[in-house]
């Protein structure tokens, strides 16, 4: 079983978010376990403090970093396994779905998110394996950024998502976008659905959904079809859409 662990000063934030939807089922299932410890509990302060102003003066405050390495050893105390603690960070490297993929073979993933204008070096460098980003902006702290990554995670461990297909035939698996979708009523306001999907012409209903693949692709994310697996077939269509849009 996947066991997450975050190390926060908001510990009901992560848990009530990933204890709710697909990831909360796991949980109930058995597949995952997601724990969280609040690093406010590892203060030795009388008023709880876990900060500090910042050595050479400048805005904001610090972490310490006696309550994160304290909440860190307990956390780790009765795990056994592979370990890597990852720290979110702006400065990380940006998160991807081959990470996901990487990071889900894992036994064990500690996430430590840090709040103010960061944590203390030092404890960083004794604990931290990995330092992620989740993209270009900053976020008041690390908190959503360990749940989208859970989230990303978790759908890789098997048996979370119940059709085993849906997890590799989608988005970034080819690197190309998904095809539009449609349900009932076959009329909306007007307008009707692409008359092929109601064909019962299976050949015809994949062709026709490689294509919608491809058009998205090339309007919206010209940087993954550079790397999309295009057979001739697709290169001579994505060609002939292209001089169609001219
Ligand atoms: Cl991982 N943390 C914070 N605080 N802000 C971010 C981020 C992480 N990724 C993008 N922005």
């Amino acid at each position: 079983m996947m066991n997450f662990h975050v190390l926060t000063l908001f510990p009901e934030m992560v848990l009530n978010g990933l204890n709710t939807s697909i990831t909360g089922k796991a949980v109930k299932n058995g597949l995952i376990n997601i724990e969280a410890t609040d690093i406010r509990n590892y203060s030795k302060d009388k008023h709880n403090h876990v900060d500090d102003y910042p050595y050479g003066g400048g805005a904001g405050m610090v972490m310490q970093p006696m309550p994160v390495y304290d909440a860190y050893i307990d956390a780790v105390k009765n795990m056994n396994g592979t370990k890597r603690v990852i720290y979110l960070t702006p400065q990380g490297k940006v998160f991807n779905q081959r990470m996901a993929e990487e990071f889900a073979k894992e036994e064990n993933l500690i996430f430590l998110c840090g709040h103010y204008e960061g944590i203390d070096e030092r404890v960083l460098d004794k604990i931290v394996t990995d330092d992620v980003s989740i993209g270009d902006y900053v976020l008041t702290g690390g908190e959503l950024a360990a749940m989208v990554m859970i989230d990303a995670i978790s759908r890789k461990v098997d048996g979370v998502l119940n059709n085993s297909e849906s997890s590799e035939i989608e988005t970034f698996y080819d690197n190309l976008l998904e095809y539009p979708q449609y349900t009932r009523p076959e009329v909306w306001e007007g307008e009707r659905v692409p008359e092929v999907l109601l064909s019962g012409n299976h050949g015809k209903i994949e062709e026709w959904r490689r294509q919608k693949s491809i058009e998205r692709t090339c309007d919206f994310r010209p940087d993954l079809l550079a790397k999309a697996n295009l057979s001739d077939k697709d290169k001579n269509y994505l060609a002939e859409y292209k001089s169609r849009k001219k």
